[in-house]
């Protein structure tokens, strides 16, 4: 019995010698440590021993005993330690991951197509600051001081003269207070509204204004310009109307509409039957602005226009909800 533990003892510190890796480890453990494992067949045969010799037989298998699961559980440690760390796992014949490449997000897709159109017109692009007076997100643009527009409930107040911009269109009150006439600049960036939030809205968005200052500027340009515009963006062959409209700061002001690109103007869901969408905003600056940026109405005339950028690539995408364009998914975003 002696010899029996002594040659398991050998068997078993050659076997673990050898262990290189977890697998086996394992086949080390079955050999030796399981239910019907070596050493306890070993166990199993103190029955048969003579009594006498038990308390000696029983020392030593006990010293074997604590030997293997010593030297089992120390291995164990030290191999999954080692097995831990990345460069034992590091695979060279593994194929390369691959590299995802960013795009452009929808909004700058669109924006971009919109500067490159208006830009061929003769265009420069300007921007300024999202924190604005109020002087010149309201008072300059002709809005009377009880105008709804200025309720707390619409306009992020940061204080009680400064506001985050509802428009850009100050950024064009900036420029003409600057700049003497000809002006002919677009002005893309975010805005701000304390609107509920909802499908249709959202408390932040983009907006690009256009305006073009200079003597004789009339209406038939303004119209020419959009429509050139429109069917560059749009479609070719698309019909227009300009409906009369109110601004603040334009006189006489209108509404923009084309035939609905789902329909062709025949009444759907997306034109809520009308055949139209509206798509910008326009008119001939009020001589009131032109005034409070210290132009004479009486030698200089302006147009001016202004789209949401949002609402614009929800139109031309057939996009239903304009979260979406905040949301970053992107199962969204890779579809453009
Ligand atoms: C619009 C619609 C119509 C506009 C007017 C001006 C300014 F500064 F010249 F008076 N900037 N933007 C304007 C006119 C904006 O957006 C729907």
């Amino acid at each position: 019995m002696i010899e029996k533990i002594e040659r398991l003892r050998t068997e078993y510190s050659n076997a673990s010698g050898s262990v290189t890796d977890l697998k086996q480890l394992e086949e080390l453990r079955l050999k030796f440590l399981s239910r019907n494992g070596a050493l306890q067949q070993l166990l199993e045969e103190m029955k048969s021993v003579p009594k006498e010799d038990k308390p000696l037989v029983g020392k030593e298998l006990n010293i074997l005993k604590k030997y293997i699961q010593d030297n089992f559980t120390s291995l164990k440690e030290s191999l999954e330690s080692q097995f831990a760390s990345t460069a034992s796992y590091l695979d060279l014949s593994l194929p390369g991951r691959q590299i995802e490449f960013g795009s452009k997000h929808l909004l700058t897709q669109t924006l971009d197509e919109i500067k490159k159109i208006f830009k061929g017109f003769g265009f420069s692009v300007a921007d300024g600051p999202e924190l604005e007076s109020d002087f010149n997100n309201f008072t300059a643009l002709n809005f009377p001081d009880d105008h709804p527009a200025r309720d707390m409930q619409d306009t992020f107040f940061v204080n009680k003269n400064f506001v985050m911009r509802t428009h850009t269109s100050p950024v064009q009150v900036r420029l003409m207070q600057k700049q003497v006439p000809p002006i002919r600049s677009i002005m893309p960036g975010k805005v701000y509204r304390s609107e509920a939030i909802s499908a249709r809205s959202y408390c932040l968005f983009h907006q690009v204004e256009g305006l073009y200052v200079d003597k004789n500027v009339t209406f038939a340009e303004l119209k020419g310009t959009l429509v050139s515009f429109a069917r560059q963006f749009y479609a070719t062959d698309l019909k227009y109307r300009f409906r009369p409209s109110f601004f603040p700061f334009t006189e006489p002001s209108a509404e923009m509409d084309i035939t609905c690109y789902i329909c062709q103007g025949n009444g759907c869901r997306v034109c809520k039957g009308s055949g139209w969408l509206e798509i910008l905003g326009c008119g001939m600056v009020d001589p009131n602005v032109l005034r409070n940026v210290g132009y004479d109405p009486e030698q200089v005339s302006g147009y001016a226009f202004g789209m949401g950028i949002e609402r614009t690539a929800m139109l031309k995408y057939g996009i239903n909800d304009i979260r979406i364009l905040f949301d970053n998914d992107i199962r969204f975003l890779r579809q453009f």
